[in-house]
């Protein structure tokens, strides 16, 4: 039976095959289209419709391709829920996470918990995009009526097979799960006012969800398919999906954010991880995610979707090479950059407050972007060391931003280490190792990474001298402390 991996992100969505042939794994995409949140009247949402639509595009491609039977999971972003109703029907749109209805959520929160206490109990970064604090600003009569919270992955293998389940890893993104007891707080469920039965049954992944209800979609021209439980969390599955081996190395998962951490067997939920604004994300293979959300290609995305004409990020990356790099210090971690009305705009006026050249032309502002991006990926390099008091010989960098040598090259001597670039794939291929495991092709994600290794180019980006503590002591006398936190 062939595997078909669902990989949608903020920006698009791809079908991916994977077969395995000569002890390499071949992947092929079959499918691709776009996503992205639309601001409606004064809302940030998510089309999960068209989300279906295309999944039912991509099957119909699938059988098409001569595929018949297979085996599929899904994987998206995280924290964002579809609240279904008794009838099994969506009750309202699906909210992006960066829609600013929680902006100041955390503080409500605060009178019942102290944030402090949240991050002890879930070991889950601060962040007032997290389900918890979604949750807490949907009105109380629609939570009522709410038989499940459905993660935006659930929701759609719910739609298509009729099985409703909270897998594991995604589940963890929520901030109301306690790791100690791998279960649902009941003290942060009483905060939001729902029941611990309003949320499915938990799911691992490579558990087997359902099958495709093709009588459902009569229209369509549809192969039998399974719905494995995958790493239905996209970061969860890029980390799998990731050629690291051994020890000593980290991540950065570079896509609409950039997720930088390293694997852990344990949480690490003390002081320090709390003050650094660290999470702990279930994985795979009863792991943890230690890492770091960082504002990543989203930054770039909003710039090229304002900029006059049109430009491919290979063209923008081009342009940046062509511009001395480090002339802002910019926190792109800063909240005003989540989701401002124009990223252009908002760059600009960060310059202004702080006097500081303002980037004007596409390649100023791109290599504004990429030397902030590096230095903050290198300062948070040094905390991930401290936190963990591990060494970190290589950063992996997996994703559709692997592909920018340019912010490679510049991370590789910021940080002082070697990095590895690539699959830019990773998370639709950690997608298709989880289901190879569940059918038995594949034993575990180790010997999946090694496939990895086996089967994709990943290049090499050694460090160059440059005067690296200058750079970050300059960007951290003009961003404060207290502005560091997202
Ligand atoms: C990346 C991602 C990330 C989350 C964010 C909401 O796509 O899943 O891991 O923090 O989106």
């Amino acid at each position: 039976m062939i595997q078909i991996a669902i990989d949608i992100g903020a920006s698009s969505g791809r079908f991916v095959v994977g077969t395995l042939q000569n002890n390499q794994l071949q992947i092929e995409e079959i499918h691709r289209f776009s996503n992205g949140f639309k601001e409606v009247d004064g809302r940030s949402l998510w089309n999960v419709d068209h989300l279906l639509q295309e999944i039912l595009v991509g099957l119909e491609k699938v059988k098409k391709r001569g595929f018949h039977n297979v085996t599929v999971g899904i994987d998206t972003w995280a924290v964002d829920y579809v609240l279904v109703g008794e009838d099994g029907e969506r009750l309202q749109e699906a909210y992006c996470y960066r829609d600013r209805r929680t902006a100041n959520t955390m503080e409500k929160i605060e009178s019942h918990l102290a944030l402090e206490d949240i991050y002890l109990k879930t070991g889950i970064q601060l962040q007032n995009f997290n389900t918890l604090y979604q949750l807490y600003e949907e009105d109380q009569k629609l939570l009522q009526q709410t038989k499940y919270v459905l993660l935006i992955p659930d929701y759609l293998a719910y739609r298509l097979t009729g099985v409703a389940i909270l897998e594991m890893t995604n589940a963890s993104t929520t901030q109301l799960l306690n790791p100690e007891i791998r279960d649902f707080d009941e003290n942060l469920l009483k905060i939001i006012g729902l029941e611990k039965l309003q949320f499915a049954p938990f799911i691992e992944p490579g558990q087997v969800i359902g099958e495709l209800q093709r009588d459902q979609f009569p229209t369509y021209d549809l192969p039998e398919c399974k719905f494995v439980a995958v790493a239905s969390h996209d970061t969860a599955s890029a980390i799998a999906g990731t050629p690291g081996e051994k020890e000593q190395w980290a991540y950065l998962s570079s896509g609409t954010w950039s997720l930088l951490g390293v694997e852990k067997k344990e949480p690490i939920i003390n002081l320090q991880a709390y003050q650094d604004n660290y999470t702990n994300e279930w994985g795979v293979s009863d792991t943890y995610r230690f890492l770091k959300n960082i504002m990543g290609m989203w930054i770039l995305q909003e710039i090229i979707r304002h900029y006059p004409g049109q430009y491919t990020v290979e063209q923008v990356i081009k342009e940046a090479t062509k511009v001395s790099p480090y002339l802002q210090y910019i926190n792109f971690n800063e909240e005003r950059f989540l989701n401002p009305l124009n990223m252009i705009e908002e760059i600009k006026l960060y310059c202004q407050e702080t006097e500081q050249p303002i980037p004007h032309t596409i390649g100023e502002l791109a290599v504004c972007v990429f030397s902030n991006l590096s230095i903050i990926y290198a300062i948070e390099m040094e905390h991930l060391k401290a936190i963990t008091h591990e060494r970190i010989d290589k950063l992996h960098i997996v994703g559709g931003g692997s592909k920018n040598d340019l912010l490679n090259q510049m991370t590789a001597n910021l940080s002082g280490v070697t990095i590895y670039a690539g699959p830019s794939e990773a998370t639709a291929i950690g997608n298709l190792l989880v289901q190879m495991i569940a059918q038995g092709k594949l034993n575990s994600i180790a010997e999946g990474r090694e496939l990895v290794r086996a089967s994709f180019t990943i290049q090499k980006f050694e460090p160059q001298a440059v005067d690296a503590k200058e750079i970050i002591n300059n960007f951290t006398a003009v961003t404060t402390k207290e502005r560091w936190r997202v």
